[in-house]
């Protein structure tokens, strides 16, 4: 998948909790902008359904679980968070749909830049019109 792929952050566990420190610099891609979370989602419920123009983002389970599947133009791969100790980067151009959470589940998002409603594409074929031929040269970010 481009634009995609797992990030591990260092995990303190003594054996009295875990504290995960995330530090912008050198943990994460980009610079942070924004930070947001997603609580309280019915199990039933689907959110995402979108890509971004430029938009870079770690998104991060602090609790419970949450199912993302994330779509290069056809190409498509599913990821389980339910670790808060890791995150999911998406960069630009990449179709994402979350479902599947947990009940009490807490989905953090840090992102690259302010919100801005002109950097998604919410329409799946403006989509794919949008990205045709990126893909197959293989640009990234
Ligand atoms: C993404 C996934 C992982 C704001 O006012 N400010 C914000 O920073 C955000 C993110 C959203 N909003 C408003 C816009 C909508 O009226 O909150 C409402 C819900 O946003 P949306 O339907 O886009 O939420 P999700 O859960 O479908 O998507 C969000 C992010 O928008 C998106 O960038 O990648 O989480």
């Amino acid at each position: 998948m481009y634009n995609v792929g797992m990030i591990k952050f260092k995990k303190n566990d003594a054996g009295v909790g875990a504290l995960v420190a995330i530090e912008g610099q050198g943990d994460i891609p980009f610079s942070i902008a924004r930070v947001y979370y997603i609580t309280g989602v019915p199990q039933d419920a689907k959110r995402g359904a979108h890509a971004h123009r430029k938009l870079h983002q770690v998104l991060i389970c602090l609790n419970g679980s949450v199912t993302i599947k994330v779509d290069n133009a056809g190409q498509q791969q599913e990821f389980l968070l339910d670790d808060p100790g890791e995150g999911l980067y998406i960069g630009p151009k990449v179709w994402r749909e979350m479902y599947n959470f947990s009940p009490e589940s807490v989905l953090m998002v840090l992102a690259s830049a302010t919100y801005d409603e002109l950097d998604y594409i919410r329409d799946y074929h403006t989509y794919l019109q949008d990205t045709r031929g990126f893909f197959d040269k293989g640009e990234t970010r």
